[in-house]
């Protein structure tokens, strides 16, 4: 049966641009920057500067098991821990120019109403099962264990680390007791099952609508990188939810019979888009309902967000009935930093804060570093070398250059004022025309969420200012021909306000810093983004435009080598405590020689099948495809696999080892195995390569 939806508002110049609410947990990094919040500003410059009706919306997500263990870590109460990092991620948010039109908590008093309102509608509406299940109990900590309570192997991935809400490694969504080994985060502990009521939100019941919306909608031009996860995920079959938690910091569940249990951090937050739409409208004196009812709503996230915004809070709205879903989700891929994973507790990351102490005044220059090598369809590496060329010969070199020549002349030969053309050359008109071509092509980028293309376009505007003036040599040409030269840096002032205009979603400081420079406070007609194509003259003559200032400075050597140096430094400690940890590692064994080594013949194979070795709870019985034959090996891995998870697995075997028996059953060869840190048991295998049978490894 087809259901109804809405994405399709009438009104096609309001935008609802959200941008993920980040944990209060930790101060913000470079890929929280280039990942979300500088491709959203981006957006919601172009999107005002271009005369629509924008909410760009965010705040800080307050809830959750992350914050009471962060406050229980730092001997403090949730409530410090939240002000704490509330206070600096909103300050690192403003120093680098994101431009919210509002900035809440969810632990404001308009979120808890409106996050209770939302779940409340639902359950008088009959969308929640409620049900009592068995989940994850910690005995010694007397407490229910979910999300970041709790780690185990994914079920999905077999990455060790999985959390009890999502795996990190493969992106899955998950439910606590699906995790394998589960172990409590808080104690350590093993933990048991215990019986607690809990409402669960049916996404089975939403496939129909999923699979309309997204797979049958016009969903393909999401980007393949999201669009491609939630297919996958469809497809695979969702199950139930649960949308509340046994645990005492979050928002009550607001029906009878629910006393100790919170809300879902996850059901929770996304709702506080919609809070702080509806504070800021109180703020502005506006109505906060067309922004969810009546506009395109565009939620901009990092890909480990992608189940919640593109399953988990449609469904929501579905099922809540008001509201509109999302046109899109532009989700980035990660960025990694100088060839490793960004982390918070490894401290490898260029946090904001510290950022500025060594570079102030630089955060359009990060910006624009971040922009031009955005992870938008792939994992991406910061690297300081590239900041550096980024700001030298791109930023100091073009775009600084440029404007620095155009301001120093106009004021050397006409005292800052604009002289008036005679007649333009061809290249002149070109020129021109030239510039009239950018406001569209730069827009076009950015409307398809392609950020780094529309940086690089934006450069090129500052290159064809660049190249005029190499090409027309004002400075040469005054010397025989005064005339011409007024010419020349009146087209070269055009192409400056051109910059002032169009740089204004990606270097917000640089913009203003730019327009001051022309004077465009003293101007009748300040340009605007369309004036750039639509109208002849920006900058009249007889303007006067200010003193030359630099736009940007170069970043020296020595700069670059001392954040090197400290991120070397956060290496060697980093190595010096996995040192420690592995303390125990076995001494190295004799050498042997290449011939006793290549004694050892060991292949790829399959495992075709599995069973239990009758009476040994360790063994299994196996019939593995070695590319010579299918023949039988006895493993001692029942303890970390069932024998339905290894059937069809690819794996190393040693096939020349002596038959032995084992419990009567002659076993003809081995599978390399190693342990990982909880002791389980993970194959050595050649996974997903796709190798045939019977490839020898050596
Ligand atoms: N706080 C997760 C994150 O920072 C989460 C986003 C919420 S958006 C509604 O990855
Ligand atoms: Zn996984």
């Amino acid at each position: 049966m087809s259901q109804k939806y809405n994405d399709t508002p009438q009104n096609k110049n309001r935008f609802t641009i959200t941008a993920a609410l980040p944990y209060t947990n930790g101060p913000i990094h470079i890929g929280h920057l280039a990942g979300v919040y500088v491709p959203a500003d981006i957006y919601a410059r172009y999107l005002r500067l271009k005369g629509k009706d924008v909410a760009f919306i965010c705040g800080s997500d307050e809830h959750g098991a992350a914050i009471p263990m962060k406050a229980k870590k730092e001997g403090v109460t949730p409530q410090e821990i939240i002000d704490k990092y509330n206070g600096i991620i909103k300050k690192s948010f403003e120093e680098f120019g994101i431009s919210f039109d509002n900035y809440s908590r969810t632990s404001a008093k308009i979120h808890h109403k409106t996050a209770s309102g939302f779940f409340k509608k639902m359950y008088e509406d009959g969308k929640f099962i409620e049900e009592i299940t068995e989940q994850l109990y910690d005995e010694e900590a007397q407490q229910f264990l979910a999300d970041r309570f709790v780690v185990g192997t994914c079920p999905k991935c077999n990455h060790d680390g999985a959390y009890g809400d999502q795996c990190e490694s493969c992106g899955s969504s998950l439910n606590a007791t699906d995790l394998i080994n589960p172990k409590s985060t808080i104690s350590g502990s093993i933990p048991v099952l215990r019986e607690t009521k809990h409402w669960f939100l049916p996404l089975d019941q939403y496939d129909t609508f999923l699979r309309e919306w997204i797979i049958k909608g016009h969903k393909k031009d999401w980007k393949s990188n999201v669009y491609g996860q939630v297919k996958s995920w469809i497809d695979e079959g969702l199950k139930a939810r649960a949308v509340t938690r046994d645990l005492d910091w979050g928002i009550p569940v607001p029906v009878e019979g629910a006393e100790g249990k919170v809300l879902y951090v996850w059901f929770d937050a996304p709702i506080g888009y919609i809070s702080s739409t509806k504070e800021w409208a109180e703020r502005e004196g506006k109505d906060w309902e067309p922004y969810w009812k009546d506009s395109r709503l565009i939620h901009f996230i990092g890909k480990d967000n992608i189940v919640f915004h593109c399953i988990i809070f449609p469904a929501m709205l579905q099922a809540h009935g008001d509201f509109i879903l999302p046109e899109n989700v532009p989700a980035n891929e990660f960025l990694n930093l100088e060839g490793q994973k960004l982390s918070t507790s490894k401290n490898w990351a260029v946090w904001l804060h510290e950022y500025l102490e060594d570079f102030p005044e630089k955060q359009d220059v990060l910006r624009y570093t971040l922009t031009a090598n955005a992870p938008e369809n792939k994992d991406n590496d910061f690297t300081w070398k590239d900041f550096q060329a980024r700001n030298n010969n791109e930023l100091v070199a073009i775009f600084g250059n440029f404007i620095n020549r155009v301001i120093v002349l106009t004021h050397k030969y006409y005292d800052g004022k604009i002289p008036a053309p005679n007649t333009f050359s061809d290249i002149d008109t070109q020129t021109l025309q030239e510039l009239k071509k950018y406001p569209e092509i730069i827009s076009n980028s950015i409307e398809k969420y392609r950020f780094r293309e529309a940086s690089q376009e934006l450069m090129n505007v500052a290159r064809l200012g660049n190249k005029y003036l190499a090409d027309e040599e004002p400075w040469k040409v005054i010397k025989q021909d005064e005339e011409r030269v007024k010419t020349v840096m009146y087209v070269a002032l055009q192409i400056a306000a051109g910059l002032a205009v169009l740089s204004e979603p990606f270097l917000p400081f640089t913009s203003n810093n730019l327009k001051k420079m022309l004077a465009f406070g003293t101007l009748n007609n300040i340009p605007a983004w369309n004036d750039i194509a639509e109208k002849d003259v920006l900058l009249p003559a007889e303007h006067t435009v200010e003193k030359a200032s630099l736009l940007f400075t170069k970043v020296e050597d020595e700069e670059i080598q001392k954040q090197l140096d400290r991120l070397e430094a956060t290496k060697k400690a980093n190595q010096a405590s996995i040192a420690e940890e592995n303390a125990t590692v076995e001494p190295q064994k004799d050498t042997i020689t290449f011939d006793d080594f290549s004694k050892l013949d060991i292949r790829v194979g399959t495992i075709l099948e599995a069973e239990k070795m009758p009476k040994a709870d360790k063994l299994l019985v196996l019939k593995v495809d070695t590319g010579l034959d299918v023949r039988t090996i006895v493993s001692g891995i029942a303890k970390s696999f069932t024998p339905e998870e290894i059937v069809g697995k690819q794996v190393s075997v040693l096939v020349n080892l002596a038959p032995r028996k084992l419990r009567g059953v002659e076993s003809e060869g081995m599978i390399l195995m190693t342990e990982n840190k909880d002791g389980k048991l993970v194959f050595l295998n050649p996974d997903e390569a796709n190798i045939p049978n019977g490839k020898t490894i050596n």
